[in-house]
Order: C-alpha cells, then structure tokens, then sequence
C-alpha cells in the first residue's frame, strides 16, 4: 500500500491520550505508512473570506497532520448549516429538525472545494485516500474535478437512512451522485447497507452488479457494512491506571448502599436521553423497591450548543430531571445525578466499573462506542449490565445486551429492572459473550478490513 491519507472533519493528535481509540487506530496505520491526517483545524477567522483558510502542516511523530481554518461565514454554513443542521439530523431521520436554508449548501460545496485544493498540493500518485463522515461526502468529486486518480474510500460515521427519508433533502441526488468518485463507500451497519442498495435501485439511473457493487454515472462503487470498534485493549489498559482506580473507588465508596446506572453521552437529540430518563421515572413508579436505592447518573458533555435544537434539549433534560428528583428524592437519596459536562477519557473506564447497568438506548445511532467500551471496563467476575437500543448500528453485533425499544416507556424501564435483578451467572454469561465479540471486531480489525479491501481494489 502507498502512503495513506486521512481526511476528517477534525484532527486528533494520535499520541494523546484524550484522543479516543479511534484517533489510536488511524495514527497506528498513518505511523506505519508515513501518513498525512488532514482536516480543520478547529479555528473559525472572524471576517475571514469564504473559502479560503490557512493552510498548516506539523508533525507528530512520523505522522503528518495537516489543517486548514475556517472563516466564521464557512463555519456557519459548512459546519454549523449544512453538516450538522440538515444531515446530522435526516441522517438520524429527524426531518422535523431539519434546516434547508437554501443558504447552508453553498458553503459546504465551498468549503469541500477548498479543502479539495489545499489537500491536492500535498499528494503523492500512489496516495490511498481514506475519507470519514458526512462533511466531506463530495471530497473525492472534487478531487476527481482536479484530476486526482488516487484509490479513495469513504466511511460514514452516523447511519444512512432509508431512501424515502434521503430523497427529503433538496441536494440528495447530487450528495449521492458525488459518493460515485469514491472506489469504497463503508457504513457501520447492514442496515445501512441496505438503506444504500435500495436508494440506489430506486433513485437513481444504476445498475447493481452484485450484493456490494454498484454502476453508475460511468463509475463502479463497491459500499459494504464495516461495523467501527472500540480499542479493546487499550481501554482494558486505560483502566489500570491511577485515574480510572480512583474513579472506580470513589464511586463505589460514594454509592456503596445503592444501585447505579449509567448513560454516557454527548448531548444529543440522536441519544434518547428525555426517553431514557422517562423510563427510569417509570422504574421508580413501578418498583418501589429502588427507591432511596437506584441512582442514575447520566453524563451528556456538551455538543453544538448553537443550534437550537440542542438548547430545547437542554432545558427538556433539566426540568425532567428536576422533576423526578423533586418527586422521589429524599434528603438522603438523589435518583438522578444528571452532569452536563466532559468526563477525561482516563476516568471513564473507571466510571463504567462502578456502574450497574449501562443504559445505551439512542433513537438512533451510526454504531455507539459507549456500548463496546462499557462492556471492555468490566470486571468479568463481576460485570455490571448493558441495556442497548436496537436503534444502535451495534445492535446488529451485541446481541446479547438485554435490548430495548426507547420509544416503549414501560418495557424499557421493565428491562432496566431485569438489569437490576440479573444473577450473577447470568451476567458473567452475557459479559463473556459481549466481549469475545468486541475483542474480535474491535478498532483494529475494522480500519484493518477497510484499508485491505480499498488497497485490494486498488490492484484490480
Ligand atoms: P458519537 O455520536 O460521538 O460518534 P459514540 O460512538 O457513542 O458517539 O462516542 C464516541 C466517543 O466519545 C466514545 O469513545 C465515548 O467514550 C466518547 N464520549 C461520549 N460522550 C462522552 C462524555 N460525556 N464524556 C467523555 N467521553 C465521551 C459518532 C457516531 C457513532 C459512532 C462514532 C464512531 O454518532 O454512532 O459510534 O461516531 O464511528
């Protein structure tokens, strides 16, 4: 394979551990090539012009990192407008949330060709190119428009959703005509997959050649289900250290008389997080048992707080949580702990530990790597429960995770009182299960199985 090259929407430096796992993952592979991760830098110019940003490049280690700036007009409408006010939410099939100001797509053509130009002038012939997530779907057009022949994928982060939903945006034939330039298209589910497929054989003039081939506008695509993983080992690792163990300690130190549940999120309409903590309100009124017991701390750090949508989450969130604490605490006893705030990646492992139950139950989501890394966490003599959402792209791997469907008050908080009273055998049993499965299809074995397909390809 040549030298990869990574594009997302913004960088990590590999060798921090406040990267995450997948940060980990990818740096492993452009450290062995020599690579180059390019994307934003994270700065917005007040006032500077549209379409253009300066370019930096420095290295980490063998790696190359490259960024660009965004002027705040390119912020407002590539980031902000159109990635994150229209496909965010009709990728998570939120139309109702969905902002077409005819305004947004300009930018984010603007800022994809700019990011286009700026990355050209660093490639090499034999360059894989490796593109993640829904900002940059037409990258690889504008590459092609500029004359790049370089071998390109695509990894989709969120889910696509169903043709119909798709066909709601105003652009949809253009976004998917432009996934076309790329050789690869991956998704995290074959319910993606699929979703895919079907769009394709009805929305467009194309041929499908073969259950992962597709023709059309004079190209040839192979799209496949690449479901993400979590760096098992490293996670195992982080939770050794000295950050996770005090977290641990004092978690079970603070709430050694009670039963805890946890959520861990960004705070996001995509999560269920009003539906979740309906369900445990529903937990406490339907077993009383758990009162002055079960206590549900739900982390959401806070996510794109601007647009407006997240504000009126904000709010819904507080004043449930408000609620059940008014109605059921006791001077004693807080049902909900509810912290809108960032826990460091070093602590989480802790945190999940110390947990009961894991309560993953989004609407909707790409594949949840909360679900993996709670399961990596946990003691396997003693391992706490996952509750996951069949709306999570990895549902389709963890089946055994007591599964739930967010939208049913009553059944999910049913589950979480079957999560609360689960045996020991019966945990150790499903924990084993979860693992194995996570452990064999985790980070590694995904980046692994994408870039060999692409490279494959790229010999034929
Ligand atoms: P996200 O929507 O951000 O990612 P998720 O996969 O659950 O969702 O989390 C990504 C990472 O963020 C995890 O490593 C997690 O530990 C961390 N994280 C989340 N909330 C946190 C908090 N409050 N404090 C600290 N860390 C937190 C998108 C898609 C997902 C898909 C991922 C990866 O929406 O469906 O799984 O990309 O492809």
């Amino acid at each position: 394979m040549g030298r990869l090259v990574v594009v997302s929407n913004r960088i990590a430096d590999p060798r921090k551990t406040s990267a995450g796992g997948l940060a980990v993952a990818l740096g492993q592979a452009l450290e062995a090539s020599g690579g180059l991760w390019f994307g934003w830098s994270g700065k917005v110019v007040d006032g500077g012009t549209p379409g253009e940003g300066e370019l930096r490049v420095q290295n980490a280690g063998k790696v190359q990192l490259a960024t660009v700036d965004l002027s705040s007009e390119d912020h407002d409408s590539y980031y902000l407008g159109y990635s994150n006010g229209v496909l965010w939410p009709v990728f998570h099939y939120r139309l109702d949330l969905a902002d077409f100001d005819a305004g947004y797509i300009a930018g984010y053509r603007r800022v994809n060709a700019m990011f286009a130009r700026k990355l050209k002038a660093l490639l090499r012939p034999d360059d894989v190119i490796w593109v993640h997530d829904y900002h940059l779907i037409p990258l690889a057009a504008e590459l092609r428009a500029m004359g790049c022949q370089q071998r390109m994928g695509f990894f989709l982060h969120i889910p696509l959703p169903p043709p119909l939903i798709l066909a709601a945006v105003p652009e949809h034939e253009w976004l998917m005509r432009s996934l076309f330039a790329y050789d690869l298209a991956g998704f995290q589910s074959e319910a993606d997959l699929n979703h895919f497929a079907r769009y394709v054989g009805t929305e467009i003039p194309a041929d499908v050649l073969g259950e992962h081939e597709f023709r059309a506008f004079g190209k040839s695509l192979q799209a496949r289900a690449f479901p993400i993983g979590t760096d098992v080992d490293e996670f195992v690792e982080l939770g050794k250290g000295r950050e996770a163990q005090d977290m641990f300690e004092q978690m079970r130190r603070e709430y050694s008389r009670r039963r805890l549940l946890l959520g861990v999120e960004r705070l996001d309409y995509s999560k269920g997080l009003p539906q979740r903590l309906k369900a445990f309100r529903q937990l406490l009124q339907a077993y009383p048992e758990n009162l002055g017991s079960a206590t549900l701390i739900q982390i959401a750090s806070p996510s794109r707080e601007t647009v407006d949508a997240y504000a009126a989450l904000l709010q819904e969130l507080e004043s449930l949580c408000g609620g059940i604490n008014g109605n059921f605490g006791e001077l004693d006893w807080m049902p909900v702990r509810y912290i809108h705030r960032n826990v460091a990646r070093k602590r989480l492992p802790g945190l999940y530990r110390a947990a009961n139950v894991a309560l993953v139950t989004p609407l909707r989501d790409g594949m949840n790597l909360v679900a993996k890394e709670f399961v990596a966490a946990q003691d396997p003599d003693d391992p706490g429960v996952l509750v996951l959402s069949r709306f999570a792209g990895a549902a389709e791997q963890m089946h055994e995770a007591l599964m739930v469907n967010p939208y049913d008050t009553a059944r999910t908080a049913e589950t979480m009182q079957r999560a609360l009273q689960m045996p020991l055998e019966e945990r150790q049993r499903r924990h084993q299960a979860l693992l194995e499965g996570i452990r064999t299809q985790d980070v590694h074995w995904w980046r692994e199985n994408f870039l060999t397909m692409l490279t494959e390809l790229s010999q034929s």
